[in-house]
């Protein structure tokens, strides 16, 4: 069957001036537009090249910078009004779409004592790496969860959350967030109620239960149960206890945050780890596909990030920096500040292991 009915309503060519020939009969590549249609053939090695070609580039944001850009949007408006106050971290390739490489969105959250973000819940997941508080917390499903520097935070997908600030200093923190992975799906979803209608208020029981290897015998364990927070008065002492089980010429040492439930990563999506390059050494060279963004906890160093055109780039990093890593991008990392080096970084690796696509490449 043919029919000369169109099945959508016309619509605007795509481009202003006529479609890209590709070397075709310029009457064919216009048939073919006018279609909806494009060939393969002249695009093939990009949908499907060799290797990954990331659009994100290395780059870093120093907090010595950004941390008076932040301030300033405290003035400009209350975290009431504007729901969430976060000015998002634009990789330099990725300008105007929101996210910090090509999967994660990365953002600095801003909350000032007193304030309240309102409830909400969506189905896109989040994390958060405490930068500054002295009395901000997150509350996840009527959990109240109090923020200190360098404290990892969950929000998982459709848990009910707010943030608050009880304390006297701003409060900040980096939000990741699979925004780019859900809005390639098409499959999010957000409700909004009012604090009256705010999940009841509950006691964040999970730390003690975790500490004790304990759940709760009756009820509902997706109540909240789960853990939402890894403190880093916990997970510092932690990584110098895994010091003494020696370090690796790659990672130096470098442990990953679990939901002791799976024994998997925190998030289905998203990947966190925490790490520690000894005072004078530099890790050997390792390329990834996650991409990765990197804060820095303690101690000064760099980051040394091939690029896609073969070149380096020298990423200076100390405490509160946020640093991006691009997918398969070799990464040598410098303990060069005379002290050692500990960093948190999120990655979009969980998502990667759940359909099979991780590698890496140890050189
Ligand atoms: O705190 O819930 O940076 O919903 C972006 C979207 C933070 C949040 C962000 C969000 C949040």
């Amino acid at each position: 069957m043919s029919t000369t009915t169109p099945v959508s309503p016309a619509r605007p060519p795509a481009t202003d001036g006529p479609p890209a020939t590709d070397g075709l009969p310029a009457d064919y590549a216009r048939e073919i537009d006018r279609l909806d249609m494009a060939p393969l053939w002249t695009v093939l090695s990009n949908l499907v090249p060799e290797h990954p070609t990331p659009k994100a580039v290395p780059h870093v944001w120093p907090y010595a910078m950004v941390r008076e850009a932040l301030l300033e949007s405290g003035r400009l408006i209350s975290a009431e009004k504007a729901e969430r106050r976060v000015l998002v971290l634009e990789n330099p390739g990725h300008r105007g779409e929101h996210r910090a490489t090509a999967s994660i969105y990365a953002g600095l959250q801003l909350i000032l004592p007193g304030e309240r973000a309102p409830e909400h819940r969506h189905t896109q997941s989040a994390l958060r790496f405490v930068i500054e508080s002295d009395g901000a917390y997150t509350s996840v499903e009527g959990a109240r969860i109090d923020m200190a520097p360098f404290d990892l935070v969950l929000t998982p997908r459709w848990r009910w959350h707010a943030h608050g600030h009880d304390g006297q200093q701003p409060g900040v923190w980096l939000d990741g967030l699979d925004i780019p992975m859900i809005s390639l799906f098409q499959s999010g979803f957000a409700e909004r109620i009012g604090d009256n209608e705010a999940p009841a208020r509950r006691a964040d029981i999970s730390p003690a239960m975790h500490a004790a290897g304990l759940k709760p015998a009756t009820g509902t364990p997706a109540a909240g149960f789960g853990l939402m927070h890894y403190p880093f008065a916990t997970w510092r002492p932690a990584l110098d206890a895994a010091r003494a089980g020696g370090s690796d010429p790659h990672e130096g040492v470098r442990l990953e945050f679990t939901d002791p439930a799976s024994g998997g990563p925190v998030l289905p999506t998203l990947s966190a780890f925490a790490q520690l390059i000894a005072a004078g050494t530099t890790t050997r060279s390792i390329r990834r596909t996650e991409s990765a963004i990197v804060v820095g906890v303690e101690g000064q160093g760099r980051l040394v990030v091939g690029t896609a055109a073969g070149a380096t780039v020298t990423i200076t990093i100390g405490p509160r920096d946020v640093a991006v890593v691009p997918s398969w991008a070799p990464l040598q990392i410098h303990a060069d500040g005379g002290t050692d080096l500990v960093l948190f970084s999120l990655s979009d690796r969980a998502a990667q292991a759940a359909l099979g696509l991780y590698r890496e490449d140890r050189s």
